[in-house]
């Protein structure tokens, strides 16, 4: 089989399934607590970064300063209000058209990989029925630099034992978009990242993807 990929590797949350809204409402109860001014604006900077450097872009509005520690613990807050909103997660919340999109590429011959900056990846995977299908998961537990940085990506490539430029990513955030060019892969973008100039293909469904492997 000639085929110009051998991989695709998705990002999770915002392409597998949309735990975008539960981050959202998670550092806005924080943001709150904290009295520290928190929309849509400033989430839509969040998307694909690590939850430290979240907490980073958040504190910018605060009027006090933190401590390492106390920082620590903000995110610390932040993460269990979220893994409390996870418990609600299905196989349901699959964003549509990704069951049938992965099966398809399992058909085709490719392998499949998941690449996240969340360290609540295997979490999430379980909640939706995923645990185990992919060929491989690099995910916030396994990288020191999050998105943009390329390192979750070239974790993923690795794993699979697939070069660079054998690779198709999935993003929906300019973070992970950036990330996988300088990764050398090639980038199909999904929902917001449509407007990034670096992606190779632009998704208005993920079942548009089966039109460019
Ligand atoms: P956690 P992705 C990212 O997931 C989210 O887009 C981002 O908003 C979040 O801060 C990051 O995971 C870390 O998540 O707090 O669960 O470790 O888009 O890379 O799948
Ligand atoms: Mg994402």
């Amino acid at each position: 089989m000639n085929k110009r990929y051998q991989a695709v590797i998705f990002d999770l949350d915002g392409v597998i399934v949309s735990t975008d809204h539960y981050h959202f409402l998670a550092w806005s109860k924080l943001a709150e607590q904290e009295g520290i001014e928190f929309n849509e604006q400033i989430n839509h900077r969040l998307r694909g970064v690590s939850r430290m450097e979240s907490l980073e872009i958040i504190l910018e509005k605060a009027k006090k300063s933190y401590t390492q520690d106390e920082k620590r613990k903000l995110a610390e807050r932040k993460n269990e209000v979220y893994r409390s909103l996870l418990g609600q997660l299905n196989e349901n919340d699959m964003l549509p058209g990704v069951p049938e999109t992965l099966s398809a590429l399992r058909e085709r011959g490719y392998q499949i990989a998941i690449g996240s900056s969340s360290k609540n990846t295997p979490v999430i995977l379980e909640r939706i029925g995923l645990s185990g299908y992919f060929d491989a998961v690099a995910d916030g537990n396994g990288i020191v630099h999050s998105k943009p940085d390329p390192e979750v990506f070239l974790l993923a490539a690795s794993q699979l034992g697939v070069p660079s430029a054998a690779c198709l990513v999935v993003e929906d955030a300019e973070a992970g978009v950036i990330a996988a060019k300088r990764g050398g892969m090639a980038v199909a973008a999904i929902g917001e990242a449509r407007s990034c100039k670096e992606a190779n293909y632009s998704l208005e469904t993920i079942a548009d993807l089966l039109q460019y492997v």
